[in-house]
C-alpha cells in the first residue's frame, strides 16, 4: 500500500494543484489518499496517526510550488518551519524547528533518479529540487522521515495549474492531465520498485 497525501488550498489560492491531481488519480486497492490539511498542528496529527493506521510500504507526500515550471521531486526536508504565510488556522511560524532537537534534515529515500527516468521517458518534464520550501510540504516530509524511519518516503512539488497562473503574471504552469499522468508514472515506478527492491 502506498500513502499518498495532499494539501488543501492555502494563502489566498482558489486551488491547490496537489488537490486536484490526488482526487482524480484511479481509484485503486494499492493506493491510499489522504488530503492534509495546510497548518502546522494538522500536519503533525494528522501524518503520524494514518502510518500507524494504514501501515503504507512507502508514502508520496503531493504539494503546489508557486513558480516552479515542472514537477520537482524533493531531495531533503529540513527541520525548519519559517514563512509570512499564515497556515490554514491562521498561524504565523517563524524560524521554528519542526521537531525540537530532531536532525537538521532527512533526505527522501524514494527511488528518485528511477521516477525522474520514469517520466521523462514518457516524454512529460521533471526535475529534482534541493529545497522543498520551509513550510507546511517540508513540514510534511521531514516528520514523514522522521515519524517512520523504514517506511521509503518522498515529495513531489507540482507546478500551478494554467486557470491559477492566469490569476497572476509571469507564472508558470503545467496542465492537469500531465500532472496527472506524472504522478500515475511516479507511482506506478515506486510500485515496480516495491515489488523488486532494487535500489537505485
Ligand atoms: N504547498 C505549500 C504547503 C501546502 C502546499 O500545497 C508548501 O510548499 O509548503
Amino acid at each position: 500500500m502506498i500513502l499518498v497525501t495532499y494539501f488543501d488550498p492555502f494563502g489566498g489560492h482558489i486551488a491547490n494543484v496537489s488537490q486536484e491531481v490526488a482526487t482524480r488519480l484511479p481509484r485503486c486497492d494499492d493506493v491510499a489518499i489522504r488530503e492534509l490539511r495546510t497548518a502546522r498542528r494538522d500536519v503533525e496529527k494528522q501524518l503520524p496517526q494514518w502510518i500507524a493506521e494504514i501501515e503504507p510500504n512507502a508514502i508520496l507526500g503531493l504539494g503546489q510550488a508557486q513558480g516552479r515550471s515542472v514537477p520537482t521531486l524533493e531531495r531533503i526536508g529540513i527541520n525548519l518551519i519559517d514563512s509570512q504565510t499564515p497556515d490554514n488556522r491562521q498561524e504565523i511560524h517563524r524560524d521554528d524547528p519542526i521537531v525540537f532537537g530532531g536532525p537538521s534534515a532527512y533526505f527522501s529515500t524514494l527511488p528518485l533518479r528511477r521516477i525522474l527516468d520514469a517520466v521523462r521517458h514518457q516524454g512529460l518534464p521533471i526535475d529534482l529540487s534541493l529545497s522543498a520550501g520551509s513550510f507546511m510540504c517540508n513540514q510534511a516530509l521531514y516528520l514523514m522521515r522522521h515519524s517512520a524511519p523504514d517506511i521509503p518516503a518522498g515529495f513531489l512539488h507540482l507546478p500551478l495549474l494554467p486557470a491559477q497562473a492566469a490569476q497572476t503574471s509571469h507564472t508558470p504552469s503545467m496542465a492537469l492531465n500531465d500532472q496527472l499522468t506524472v504522478v500515475r508514472i511516479t507511482l506506478d515506478t515506486i510500485t515496480t520498485w516495491l515489488r523488486t527492491r532494487q535500489h537505485v
